[in-house]
């Protein structure tokens, strides 16, 4: 599976890309990574990427040339493709959505900023989807389309040592996850639950699925309408 970024801050996307996890993903070969900067493909004389919005208003519109270009350069693209754009009035993300791009060969991340794209960039690359990570407003897509690349390449055979682990966290069953202790056994007179000690395996699983289920119904019992 492979990544490609557009962004106008490259530099932010390598850092968090080459670390933990998601950076021994990379060096496994399980995914491949690279952030690409659209101002490198302005043919502005000042390698301009924005203008002010026609009708008048605050801020800067990423003008679409450089966008296009950059994009163009990737073609074509490994199938089957995503080709995202961040703004917060896009489909929101969520597990769902992170397992579907898990299924492409190829997604696309144009990473927004300012005010945002001119909307005719839609109309030009006519496959770009748009998508949110939540009902807040950030200065730039670099954190959504990390989030996008994290959530999704955890999901990858061999990013995560151990299959079972992903399995089991919350949402992949559509519960949270259940809680998780580990040594010592008393800490500050604070105990692990006996359960959890006894050795017992099927005791232990069915402990965790109860205690699942409970905090789902208790923190987020719309999980379990849907
Ligand atoms: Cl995808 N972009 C921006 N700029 N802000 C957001 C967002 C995306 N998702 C939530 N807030």
């Amino acid at each position: 599976m492979k990544f490609s970024i557009l962004t106008l801050f490259p530099e932010v996307i390598e850092a968090y890309v080459s670390a933990s996890i998601v950076g021994r993903a990379r060096q496994k070969g399980v995914v491949s990574i690279e952030a690409i900067n659209f101002r490198d493909f302005s043919t502005d004389v000042h390698r301009k990427v924005d203008d002010s919005p026609f009708g008048g208003g605050s801020g800067m519109v990423l003008t679409c040339q450089p966008l296009e270009s950059a994009y163009e350069s990737l073609l074509p693209l490994q199938q089957p493709a995503r080709v995202l754009m961040t703004t917060p009035t896009g489909r929101r993300f969520d597990h769902r959505f992170a397992l579907e791009l898990s299924e492409a060969q190829h997604v696309v991340l144009f990473c927004g900023h300012y005010e945002g794209f001119d909307e005719r960039i839609k109309t030009l690359i006519p496959e770009m989807e748009e998508v949110s990570i939540g009902d807040y407003v950030l200065t730039g897509g670099e954190l959504p389309a990390l989030s996008i690349v994290d959530a999704v390449t955890r999901l990858l055979p061999g990013a995560v040592q151990k299959f079972t682990s992903v399995e089991a966290d919350s949402f992949y069953d559509g519960l949270l996850d259940y809680p998780h202790f580990t040594r010592p056994a008393e800490y500050k007179g604070l105990k692990v639950p006996e359960v959890l000690l006894s050795g017992n395996h099927a005791a232990i699983e069915q402990w965790r699925k109860a205690q699942a289920l409970e905090r789902t119904r208790r923190l987020r019992p719309d999980l379990l309408e849907s």
